[in-house]
């Protein structure tokens, strides 16, 4: 049982949704989030092959290759996997216990037993399409059970798995009923990467605490120091690799589409931007609510806050919420300091083409990323990569993995509004020359430190591994 492709990456996700108008029309779009964003030009220049779900129940197209030359290669999900596996286990379970318990996760046997299921299927698909001896990437949380599966499946192959969000200290990751199915399930692979050493460090920390596994070596960034070595003698070769963007992607800037942009925002005096899927870890009523009391201070003359904010799993109660409140919110600081034709908050729940994101990025004095808890956030990188000139301001969390690299940005502890408010004003009243420094020295960082290098830095890793 095996294909011809040499190199797969397995995700939840394709990189484009599929869509069918009413008069059964299909069409593809890109489908949201991070992962995709980075792993796109990845795939394109190894010329690869992409197992994932199409982003719509019970369809699987027939594989076919895009413009770009990417095999994608759809999985069938049913409507019961959509809801137990994806919005259950992954959404409602492992999202939030991975993300520190912003909000309470929920454990459920059923959910569990689709993520088993699901992640079953996926390890089949991918066990169908790759050759003899291929390199496999599989992705994130959704799928941490695919290695260990697929490495009964297939012996032969090459197995590398990238964990895209954070990974929990022991004693929360201790709370999931599964914890030693998923421990299991993760060291099918060669090598384990995280975002970071921190994350690296709790996963051997786990390891360390759990029967039968020997933990050697310590978390390093773009090495392979720490191993662990399994019940059967296998070892797994842990390490931290920040993921990064790929400038390119972000396309060429519009001529004059700052000054459009601008004139249509009132011409203000300070364009603060936000950027997000929307959801409840981004911390974006906070910055709303950062923004409203130095408007009510009088600290923020002339400045308009523009937050642009993705659709993203509407259907999760939790996500219902975060959106009632910024949309609240947003209501209720225009209700207050803005006027007839001029808002003071410009609201978009929408998708938008990476060139316009990249004209938003531009005008932007200002970047607010404020999340509580951040596996890396790619938007502050992609923001940074729009100021080759070292103009702008990056305000950040501590808690996102970003900061570990970007830590001249004016970081803030989001969980205090004093300080969202504080790096906020610094943001926009700080000293010109001091800013642009530290706007430099970050866009030299994200410009050597691309999506290419990360990918290569793992997938070198991989190689030498085995
Ligand atoms: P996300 O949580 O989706 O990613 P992030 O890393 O910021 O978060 O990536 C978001 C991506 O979506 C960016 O490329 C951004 O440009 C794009 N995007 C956001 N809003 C958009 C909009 N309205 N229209 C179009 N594009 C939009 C997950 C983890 C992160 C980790 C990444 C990659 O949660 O911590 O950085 O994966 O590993």
């Amino acid at each position: 049982m095996s294909g011809d492709n040499s190199f797969v990456v397995v995700a939840n996700r394709l990189p484009v949704d599929l869509h069918t108008a009413p008069d059964g029309t299909r069409t593809w779009t890109p489908s949201p989030g991070g992962l995709v964003a980075a792993l796109s030009p990845v795939l394109e220049h190894q010329q690869g092959c992409w197992v994932g779900w199409p982003g719509v129940p019970d369809e699987a197209p027939e594989p076919f290759r895009t413009d770009a030359g990417v095999l994608l290669h759809p999985v069938r999900l049913t409507q019961g996997d959509f809801e137990g596996f994806y919005e259950g286990f992954s959404n409602a379970s492992l999202w939030p216990l991975y993300h520190d318990l912003i909000v309470t996760p929920e454990y459920h046997r059923e959910w569990w037993a689709r993520y088993r299921d699901v992640n079953l299927l996926f390890a089949q698909e991918v066990a169908e399409v790759a050759a003899e001896g291929a390199t496999v990437w599989v992705q994130d949380y959704q799928l941490q059970l695919v290695p260990g599966i697929l490495r009964q499946l297939r012996p032969d192959l090459r197995i590398g798995f990238f964990l895209h969000i954070p990974f929990p200290g022991a004693d929360l990751f201790r709370q999931l009923p599964w914890r030693e199915e998923i421990i299991r399930g993760l060291l099918g692979a060669d090598l384990i990467g995280f975002h970071l050493e921190s994350n690296a460090r709790n996963f051997l920390d786990l390891c360390a605490g759990t029967e039968g596994l020997t933990v050697s070596g310590t978390a390093a960034t773009r090495r392979t120091d720490a191993h662990v070595t399994t019940h059967d003698g296998r070892s797994v070769a842990v390490g931290a690799f920040p993921i990064s963007i790929d400038v390119d992607s972000l396309g060429e800037g519009t001529p004059g589409g700052v000054e459009k942009l601008r004139a249509e925002l009132g011409d203000p005096q300070t364009v603060i931007l936000g950027v997000d899927r929307l959801d409840y870890t981004k911390g974006i009523l906070q910055r709303l609510l950062a923004f409203e009391e130095l408007l009510e201070a009088g600290a923020l003359e002339g400045a308009v806050l523009l937050q642009i904010a993705t659709p993203s799993r509407e259907r999760i109660d939790q996500y219902q919420v975060a959106r009632s409140q910024v949309e609240e919110a947003v209501g209720r600081i225009n209700g207050r300091f803005g006027s007839m034709g001029r808002p003071v908050v410009h609201y978009l729940h929408q998708s938008l083409p990476k060139s316009q994101l990249r004209t938003f990025y531009e005008a932007a004095d200002v970047m607010l990323v404020t999340p509580f808890k951040d596996g890396m956030n790619l938007v502050a990188k992609e923001y940074v990569a729009c100021h080759p000139d070292g103009s702008g301001a990056l305000v950040l969390s501590e808690f996102a993995g970003a900061a570990v690299e970007l830590h001249q940005a004016n970081l803030c502890n989001p969980f205090d509004m004093e300080s969202i408010k504080r790096a906020l004003l610094t943001a926009v009243q700080g000293a010109p020359d001091v800013m642009r420094e530290r706007m430099l020295a970050m866009h030299a960082q994200v410009s050597e430190y691309d999506v290419d290098r990360w990918a290569e830095a793992f997938l070198s890793a991989l190689g030498e591994h085995r």
